[in-house]
């Protein structure tokens, strides 16, 4: 990593990166809720099917996000924004955490659990109510509300997409956080990256689709490897 500068770095987390934190990851043991699959409730269909149920799972993870703390990852991020002219963070997390660390250069890729969503009227309002009053929750027109996340099969916010995609496709150097790499459009950001020259580093407990694609893959957890990896590129002179 030598002749390359600081000024532009992109982020991308996914929930490896709040798992020091508490907040359950999506695949493995630690995506399953009663006996179902974090990937089978994050659908339009399974919301359909038994709203009661979506929501159900969802105020209990809003319950266990309230009670979370951002980890020292997130707070590595959140110091990297003030030290870097071109920063951006792009999140899949919808936890909140890396705004509650500080960071505000941040995309949500997909959207936040603390935002609800008129299925009638499209409107979307702030909610932090722990646990929810009614759940299923309600709109004051009637309608139904569901959380202002995006789920399988359903599109990304088009204008914070193609800010994701601009920042990968200028980035210099990107790190990879805590993210399975396999969920689209999340997942072709690194490569977008890598093809345009950036540098890439990934952080995670374990190997990923990416890693044979990374210039650097550093196995640990993000609370303790992020830290390290700061340490580390602060020292690097242009
Ligand atoms: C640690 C750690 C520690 C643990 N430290 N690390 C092209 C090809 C094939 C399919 C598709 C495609 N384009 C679109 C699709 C369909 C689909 C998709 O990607 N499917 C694949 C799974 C095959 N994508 C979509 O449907 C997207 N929509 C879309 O593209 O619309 C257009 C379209 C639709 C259909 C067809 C074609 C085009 C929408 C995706 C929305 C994802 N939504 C969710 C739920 C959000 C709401 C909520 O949170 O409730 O987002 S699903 C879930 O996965 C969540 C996450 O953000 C996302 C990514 O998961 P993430 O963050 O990577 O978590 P994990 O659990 O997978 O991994 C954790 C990692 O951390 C692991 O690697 C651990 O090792 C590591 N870890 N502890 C560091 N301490």
């Amino acid at each position: 990593m030598t002749g390359r500068t600081l000024d532009s770095i992109v982020v991308l987390t996914g929930a490896g990166i709040s798992a020091g934190s508490g907040v359950p990851t999506f695949r493995g043991e630690d995506g399953l809720w009663r006996q179902y699959r974090a990937e089978e409730l994050a659908t339009p269909q399974a919301f359909q099917r038994d709203p009661a149920l979506v929501w159900e799972w969802y105020d209990w993870r809003r319950g266990l996000i309230a009670s979370c703390e951002p980890n020292a990852a997130h707070q590595t991020l959140a110091e990297m924004e003030q030290h870097c002219e071109d920063f951006i963070l792009i999140t899949q997390n919808v936890d909140g955490l890396h705004q509650r660390a500080g960071s505000q250069r941040l995309l949500e890729l997909h959207g936040s659990i603390w935002q609800l969503r008129c299925t009638v009227e499209n409107r979307v309002a702030e909610n932090s109510a722990v646990p929810l009053p009614e759940v299923p929750p309600r709109c004051s027109c009637g309608g139904l509300l569901r959380p202002h996340v995006v789920w399988f099969g359903e599109s990304l916010d088009p204008e914070t997409l193609a800010a994701a995609f601009r920042a990968a496709e200028r980035s210099r150097l990107m790190l990879v956080i805590g993210t399975s790499a396999v969920v689209q459009p999340a997942a072709s950001l690194p490569a977008i990256a890598k093809d345009r020259g950036a540098y890439l580093i990934e952080v995670n407990v374990e190997r990923t689709p990416l890693s044979t694609y990374a210039d650097e893959v550093i196995l640990g957890p993000a609370a303790e490897q992020v830290p390290k990896l700061w340490h580390r590129l602060k020292d690097i002179t242009i």
